[in-house]
Parts: C-alpha cells; structure tokens; sequence
C-alpha cells in the first residue's frame, strides 16, 4: 500500500520543534548569544564561515559556547564555496577566517584570539601557555601534520600508504598515551582548552580516514572512543558537531584534495557514508533524541523553497517528492514519488549538512527518508558532489527568502 504525499499544511501539523538560538543551547543558527545576558552586554563578534566547515572557526566557537561570553555571529563565505564579501575583505584583506573583533579591537589567528579571550575572560581550565597544555597543542600540530601527509597527497604506491599509516598511528599512540596519562577523559583532569584545541581536527580525521582509507580512529582507539564519548556528553560540543558525510565532502576543496586508497575496508565505509545506512556509523555514540524527525522537518519547511528552487529537477516534481520522503519519515507509511524524482531527491540526500542545517540524527533521518523514498522510483543518482570546489553550496544562493 502507498498513500498520497501529505500536503505542506498538514505536514506543517507535524511538528512543534523549535530552539532558542539566542539563550537556548548551542546551534549552527544563532547570529546573537547571549546566556541569559542583555544585549548591552555583548563585547564580542565572531566572525566565521557560512557552513561551519572551517576548523579554526570551530575552535574559538566551542570556546565562547564553554565560557558563556555573550557575542555576535556574522558569517562569511569560504573561498571554496563562493564570493567573498566585500564588507570582509575591507575587514581582513585576505579573507582568512576566523576573525573576532573584541571591544572593537579586530584579532585574526585563532590562537591569537584565543589568548586574547583569555586575557579578558580568563582561561578555560588550564589556558594557552599552561606548561600542560603548550606540549598538548604541539602534539596536536604533530597530529595534523601527520593526517596530512597520510591523507591529502596522491598514493603513489602501497609502501608509501603503508609509511603514512604507519606515522599517522605513531602520533596517534602518543595521543592515546597523553589521554592516558590522566584520571579523566579529557586531556588534562578536567575539560578545558586542550580539549577544544583537539576538537576541530580530530573530528575531521575521524570522518576522512574512516571515508578514504578505511580506518577507524574512534573505534580503533580506546582512550580516543572515551574522550569523544565525553565530549559528546557536552551540548556546547553537540551543538558544533558535525558528522562523516558532510565532512566526507567539505575537506577535499578545504584541503586541496583527499585520496582514497581504495582497500576493501575503504570501499565499503565510503559507500556506507555516502547510501547508508547512516545509523551506527562512528560519528555519533549519544542516543538519538526523541524529536530528531522533527527537527529535519521543521528545518525543511522553512528552507523549502530554496531547497525547491536550487535542486536541478523541475520544481513541482521535486516538490511533490520531497513531500513523499517527509510523508513517510513522519509516518512510516510508503509514498511513492513521481517517476523520474530519484535524482532530486538524492540530489538533496547528498547535500544535508551538518550542523548548519540541522543536528547529526535529524540529518541521518531525513537522508535516510529521502533515500528510502528514492529507491521506489529508481536507482539515478543527483549531480555528483564536486571536489575541487563547492560553489554548488553558494550560500548566495540559498539567501533569497
Ligand atoms: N592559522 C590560521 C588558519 C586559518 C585558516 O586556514 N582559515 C581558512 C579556513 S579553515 C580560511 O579562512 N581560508 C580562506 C577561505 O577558505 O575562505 C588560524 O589559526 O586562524
């Protein structure tokens, strides 16, 4: 049996999911935070990228979030995905993000603005020039560097692959020793700033090595699985986190490019990130919120008309699919789409991202309702996801209400 797609009034009926950005926990939609303080009291604006794709960006955010420092958002656009705006560059003339503005004062480098937060706001636990925590953020350089070397240069030959794993997994060992090394989960006894230090460029490694060379960080790692686990129990941190499939797409352009080593174990997580199933997949550990079909609900009503307008199928064909995918992710019951709407609505599968447009198990749903949904009409495939740039997330393009 399948039933007719509900219409959007009714499927509006559906969902009362509703955040408070300004007071309310952490989320990619705020343009103001505010911790329950008055807007004269805000000394700071973050300036950061439109996606929440741009690791420094989420370094000094999880810092606010943790502090509570009222502050302002402007967001910009990376390189990567579209035009910078004019207003930024007269700012910061190479368009390099982040950029904080501090009493008026404007501080690029996020190390930089971190020290400076500090100067004002006082330390997130043991602060920047701790002598625990000056090795720590060496150690994490080391990491990154090791990560780059493994995963964004061509494999030239199956030795090379090998050495790279290997020194990647040496630093990873020096990871897990200094997790170790203290009672807790953190990297020091308590949560602090090492912790959001490591945070930006561990997530993305646990993303990219699972998608191009098949290996696990977070599972392959016990004191790693506990840390993520803990950060996880933070809502500051779960209101920034991103998942594998988004993360899978946005580095290559970021990063000059990621390579695949193409071993079975490789293959098979990559086609898992990309078709599903999404639920288990290493990203996320916490249980999944009761309202998460909710949310993506109530974050594709609002968007729906752009996301209607950008998708290439014709937009009352897609409007119709799309409505048979949310159809059945709030009802169970099959809808069939229209003949020749696989393409869109993969086309959108492909395109959820997280945590700009809603959080990690609201997009594993709505991904796996639009696939579902797909697979009754056909097996075609959306425009495929570009590497070398993103412009097909211009967020100019997105702007029109
Ligand atoms: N060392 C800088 C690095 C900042 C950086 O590399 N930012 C990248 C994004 S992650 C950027 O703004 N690139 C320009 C663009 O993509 O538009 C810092 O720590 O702030």
């Amino acid at each position: 049996m399948t039933i007719a797609p509900l219409s959007w009034t009714e499927l509006e009926k559906l969902t009362d999911f509703q955040i408070d950005p300004i007071n309310g926990p952490t989320n990619a939609q705020a343009r103001l935070r505010l911790f329950g303080h008055s807007e004269s009291e805000v000394r700071v604006t973050l300036y950061r990228d439109n996606h929440a794709w741009c690791p420094y960006c989420q370094k000094v955010w999880l810092w606010l979030e943790e502090k509570q420092i009222p502050y302002r958002i402007e967001k910009v656009t990376m390189f990567c995905y579209g035009e910078k705006e004019i207003w930024y560059k007269r700012k910061v003339p190479s368009g390099m993000l982040p950029a904080l503005e501090l009493d008026g004062r404007l501080i690029t480098e996020s190390d930089d603005i971190l020290l400076a937060l500090e100067r004002v706001f006082g330390p997130l636990g043991q602060g920047m020039e701790d002598p625990r925590v000056l090795p720590l953020r060496r150690l994490e350089r080391l990491l990154f560097r090791a990560w780059c070397t493994w995963l964004c240069y061509p494999v030239v030959s199956q030795q090379q692959e090998r050495r790279s794993r290997e020194q990647f997994v040496e630093v990873v060992n020096k990871v897990e020793y200094a997790l170790a090394s203290t009672p807790g989960p953190y990297f020091l006894e308590e949560f602090g700033t090492a912790d959001v230090i490591f945070t930006p460029y561990v997530e993305r490694m646990n993303a990219s090595l699972y998608y191009y060379k098949g290996y696990s960080l977070r599972e392959g790692n016990p004191r790693l699985s506990a840390w993520f686990d803990a950060m996880e129990s933070r809502s500051t941190y779960r209101g920034t986190q991103s998942d594998f499939h988004t993360h899978a797409h946005d580095l290559p352009p970021q990063m000059g490019g990621c390579w695949e080593n193409g071993e079975p174990q490789m293959l098979v997580n990559k086609h898992r990130v990309d078709n599903g199933p999404w639920f288990g997949l290493p990203d996320v550990t916490y249980p999944e919120p009761e309202n998460s079909r909710q949310e993506a609900l109530q974050r594709v009503i609002k968007h729906r008309a752009n996301m209607i307008r950008v998708n290439p199928a014709d937009d009352q064909l897609f409007d119709e699919a799309l409505r048979c995918a949310l159809t059945f992710m709030m009802t169970g019951e099959v809808c069939t789409p229209p003949s020749g709407s696989d393409p869109a609505l993969r086309y959108l599968r492909d395109r959820i991202n997280v945590p700009r447009d809603m959080s990690i198990y609201a997009a594993k749903r709505l991904r796996e309702a639009l696939e579902t949904t797909a697979a009754l009409a056909g097996d075609g495939q959306g425009i495929p996801i570009p590497i070398k740039h993103r412009r097909d997330q211009d967020p100019a393009n997105f702007a029109r209400a």
